[in-house]
């Protein structure tokens, strides 16, 4: 097998696919507990293909990637790469700190997204949903944070969940806050259905709260408030109804897998979201 490295430089097309795979999410049903997360554990010195080949995550439409890279960059690639496993190998193995990269099974090209990010190689290229499949490290958010697909969206999130230590929301918050993370945002039904996928046996914190101007609730990412259409999409009926004027954070509901407001102050489970690391 002859292994070649050859630069291309591609016309910046920026297409919207909507192609997704079914088993786009490898890992998007897993449990992202804290105590299950162990991503970590991986060694990127000595990378084995098989240990990668089943624990990357899979995502088959690139273009939600395009914001996250550089606008014209050139592309380097290996070319006759025979099957996704080397790929990964001679990733891992030339960039020991790579987050993934791109592969065409019906080209054999590889790419690194080191060299997407073209740090040291100015010209031009944007990536093409049919350059590859995209697979991502397991730690690609860092700190136990896990990567997840919003649905078939195309939109990624780094999302943690503390489920072992529950604590009041202020203390959820800093605690999120002292990882680069907030609480997590919920602001849309496909995001809603991607919190009841793995919390599933107690209520927990969400980064929305009315603390400071009451029947005004703000999301904690992005600083927005919450809309009409949030509320019939998201919350239980009849609620946000501040219950005893007492009710200015939002949980998760578990029961009824709704949101809610209740009272700060309760000992809740909760979930922190941090943006996408640069790739
Ligand atoms: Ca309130
Ligand atoms: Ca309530």
């Amino acid at each position: 097998m002859i292994i070649t490295v050859v630069v291309v430089a591609v016309v910046v097309v920026v297409v919207v696919s909507s192609s997704s795979s079914s088993s786009s999410s490898t890992s998007g049903s897993s449990s992202i507990s804290s105590s299950s997360s162990s991503s970590s554990g991986t060694s990127r010195s000595s990378p084995t293909v098989n240990g990668y080949g089943n624990s990357w995550f899979k995502k088959t439409d690139p273009s939600s990637l395009l914001p996250y890279l550089p606008n014209r960059i050139t592309w380097s690639i290996w070319t006759d790469i025979p099957d996704v496993l080397t790929c990964a190998y001679f990733t891992l193995k030339t960039f020991p700190v790579s987050q993934g990269f791109l592969f065409n099974a019906a080209s054999g090209r590889c790419c690194p997204l080191a060299w997407l990010e073209g740090a040291s190689a100015p010209g031009a290229l944007t990536v093409q949903p049919s350059e590859g499949i995209l697979y991502l490290t397991p730690d690609f958010c860092n700190n136990g944070f896990q990567i997840m697909e919003i649905g078939t969206t195309g939109e990624l999130a780094c999302l943690r969940y503390f489920d072992n230590d529950p604590k009041n929301y202020e203390d959820a918050r800093t605690h999120c806050s002292s990882l680069g993370a907030y609480l997590v945002s919920v602001k849309t039904f496909k995001k809603l259905e991607l919190i009841r996928s793995f919390v599933t046996e107690a209520d927990s914190w969400v980064g929305l709260d009315d603390i400071i101007t009451e029947g005004v609730f703000v999301w904690a990412i992005g600083g927005d408030t919450l809309t009409n259409q949030q509320i019939n999409a998201l919350f239980d009926s009849g609620e946000p109804n501040d219950k005893g004027g007492n009710e200015h954070c939002v949980e998760y509901k578990i029961d009824d897998q709704l949101l809610n407001d209740v009272a700060c102050g309760f000992l809740y489970d909760y979930i922190c979201e941090k943006p996408l690391p640069a790739i």
